[in-house]
């Protein structure tokens, strides 16, 4: 009884498979999101977040946005050229069709920490929420990597 009733609420499942210590997952109605993570980053500063979200349902659906108590605001942004010059530009949503996955990672979509209030500090884990148009809101934790983490160390799952 105890906890029971905001586990459901939240529509979070976090498996933690014996096999695969550092790997988390979790699931918000029909997205898979996998393996969250941030780099370590000091407070003021511009944190980011990054996973994998699969879209297991046969109906699209959208990431509209996400917040962090640790930041003041979180945007959603991706990598584009212009010009022959990287830029990073917020995007209003990203899409998730039918069955497709969306890597936000180094380089392309990503989630932006703006004015981080504490710092991001490796090997720990930081809450974040997501807000999808039709999963709804799910709530998983960043796990903190190095600051210059690409995100390939031990991490593939
Ligand atoms: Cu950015």
């Amino acid at each position: 009884m105890f906890h029971r009733r905001s586990l459901l609420a939240g529509l979070a499942v976090l498996s933690l498979p014996a096999t695969a210590a550092l790997a988390h997952s979790y699931k918000a109605g029909e997205i898979d999101i996998g393996h969250p993570w941030s780099r370590a980053a000091p407070a003021g500063v511009t944190g980011a977040g990054f996973m994998t979200l699969k879209n297991t349902g046969t109906t699209a659906d959208r990431l509209l946005s996400a917040r962090a108590e640790i930041a003041r605001t979180v945007e959603i942004h991706n990598h584009i050229m212009d010009g022959g010059v990287m830029r990073m530009r917020p995007v209003e949503a990203i899409d998730l069709s039918p069955g497709s996955e969306v890597k936000l990672a180094p380089g392309g979509f990503h989630l932006m920490l703006i004015g981080l209030k504490q710092a991001l500090v490796q090997g720990t884990r930081v809450p974040l929420t997501l807000v999808f148009e039709k999963a709804g809101e799910v709530q998983v934790e960043l796990a903190v990597e190095a600051a210059g983490a690409r995100g390939g160390s031990g991490h593939q799952h």
